[in-house]
């Protein structure tokens, strides 16, 4: 039985409505769930929303609602987009289910146990309109706390604190024996600079005068637990990892480690070093703490995406204007992974129409019509491996490497670059010259196979990213739907000598540019 591929991204935060950023990085997850289900392995995808916190707390203030309204208001509209955006997860983690808080609970009281965990009063300024202590980052050129502070008073308050300090050379040795911890690999050196400055340890609980939305310390009913720490351990209370009476089973081991898709600007120090030394003071081997792969922030005007700048491209609206898939390529095709991008709509509408209306909708549509007038669809296979189509089986495996490196954008265009191949195959080879002489029969017939068997291959290669598409491409080309990628890398599997293709109907009808005003 092949080993879960299991992945996880962040889980969103309730405190606002999602933008366009958290479907970028919903869809990559979801495309490489995909791609390894295309590959045959069985595969974990996990997802969910992060409810808890002080800035929902606000939030809910502000409406006159209770927290766990306001909570679940926004988490309807996180799922209606996933579903609309054809997210493919297995299991759903939302921090307020019970189960949840159960492993949170237990996980503290272990740490707690161990010694791991320990109360110290702390002494510092502390804004109440902010609800949050300040450090000398906060102060002013003038050394004071400004206006947007509030009052700020100088108080004392005891705190738990998690021992992070006493883990940092065992985070340093593992960072520095596992090359491959974060991709990509910047990423990990950065990573790296930051453990090294590490000192203090990490406060982990907040008194429940001041925050009430949170899961209850189980050793201190007077405080409620830090948002990071209850929002990490979703990947694990998710995974199964304490369904019983007892931590672990058969089915967490097998999803575990998961690994963990995030943005840049939450691997330090959450994901990078809190996780990893909560996993490893509860017990975890070294070989059980998960991979990191980081992605950059979709950026709007080079600005980084905040409601004051009133820049907030909503992704449910995009995909409603132009389709889901149209949303999914051009995230896809357009973000190197790793790397920051500029969203603009249109390039959106200038991608879907370049790649998808006309290379790869046109092609399909020109090759089943001269399939249809000339050979009423059918085909005919060359006795032999002809050197198109083992070309065409290279293409596949440069898109496997890509995928496998997590390089949506360059796995798609190796794709698209069989279909532009085809393309000028076509007119070199002219088939509706070849159909008026019939010395040209066997050379038309082996045109038309070849079209027909790149675009099987296509059917199969889009899959991840365009799963209706695809299935579209398969009806039409009369091949069953999800074939496994296999059957693009098998010679066995293609397109038998006889087969019929279907009719053609257009698949990515062209987006036309809107009338100006
Ligand atoms: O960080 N472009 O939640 P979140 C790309 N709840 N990705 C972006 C982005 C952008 N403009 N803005 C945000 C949280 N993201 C925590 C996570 S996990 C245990 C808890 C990414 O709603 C961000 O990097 O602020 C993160 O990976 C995800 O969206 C959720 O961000």
């Amino acid at each position: 039985m092949a080993k879960t591929f299991s992945i996880t991204t962040a889980i969103d935060y309730t405190n606002a409505a999602p933008h366009i950023g958290h479907a970028y990085e919903k869809i990559l997850a979801d495309v490489l769930a995909r791609y390894h289900r295309l590959k045959g392995e069985p595969v974990f995808f996990l997802t969910g929303v992060d409810q808890h916190g002080q800035k929902v707390q606000q939030s809910a203030q502000k409406q006159g609602i209770e927290p766990a309204e306001f909570a679940q208001a926004v988490t309807t509209k996180f799922v209606a987009l996933w579903e609309k955006l054809g997210l493919s997860h297995d299991a759903w983690a939302a921090t307020t289910d019970p189960l949840h808080k159960g492993v949170v609970q237990k996980i503290l009281q272990q740490l707690f146990d161990a010694g791991e965990i320990y109360k110290a009063a702390h002494s510092g300024f502390y804004s109440v309109r902010q609800e949050q202590f300040l450090t000398d980052k906060e102060r002013g050129p003038d050394g004071e706390f400004g206006p947007e502070w509030g009052e700020v008073n100088e108080i004392t308050e005891e705190n738990y604190y998690f021992r992070l300090a006493k883990h940092r050379d065992w985070l340093l040795g593992y960072i520095n024996s596992h090359p491959d911890y974060v991709t990509p690999s910047f990423r990990q050196a950065e990573l790296r600079n930051a453990v090294e400055r590490l000192s203090g340890d990490l406060c982990i609980s907040r008194p429940k005068a001041r925050l009430e939305w949170g899961i209850e310390l189980p050793f201190d009913a007077g405080y409620v637990t830090y948002v990071w720490f209850d929002a990490l351990i979703n990947y694990i209370s998710f995974a199964g990892y304490w369904n019983g009476s007892e931590p672990r089973n058969a089915e967490f081991e097998s999803r575990w480690p998961a690994l963990h898709v995030i943005g840049k600007d939450i691997i330090i120090p959450a994901h990078g070093v809190y996780w990893p030394i909560m996993l490893h003071a509860a017990g975890f081997t070294d070989a059980e703490i998960p991979p990191l792969l980081v992605h950059g922030y979709i950026n709007i005007a080079g600005a980084k995406m905040s409601k004051s700048l009133g820049n907030i491209v909503d992704p449910a609206v995009l995909a409603e204007k132009y389709s889901p898939g149209a949303l999914r390529y051009y995230l896809m095709r357009e973000t190197a992974t790793g790397q920051d991008m500029e969203f603009a709509e249109e390039r959106l509408v200038s991608r879907y129409n370049t790649d998808l209306a006309n290379d790869l909708g046109n092609l399909l549509n020109r090759t089943l019509n001269m399939a249809q007038r000339y050979r009423e669809g059918v085909l005919k296979r060359p006795v032999a491996d002809t050197p198109w189509l083992t070309e065409g089986r290279a293409i596949v495996e440069q898109y496997v490497a890509k995928m496998d490196q997590f390089l949506v954008h360059a796995a798609l265009e190796a794709a698209m670059g069989l279909a532009a191949k085809c393309n000028a195959y076509i007119e070199a080879q002219a088939p509706w010259k070849l159909a008026k002489d019939p010395a040209h029969a066997g050379q038309l017939d082996e045109v038309l196979y070849h079209l027909a068997e790149s675009l099987r291959l296509l059917s199969i290669l889009i899959a991840p990213v365009l799963p209706d598409a695809a299935c579209g491409m398969a009806a039409q080309l009369n091949i069953a739907p999800d074939a496994p990628l296999s059957a693009a890398l098998d010679p066995a599997a293609a397109l038998a000598d006889g087969h019929i293709l279907g009719k053609p109907t257009p698949l990515f009808p062209r987006i036309e540019a809107e009338a100006k005003p």
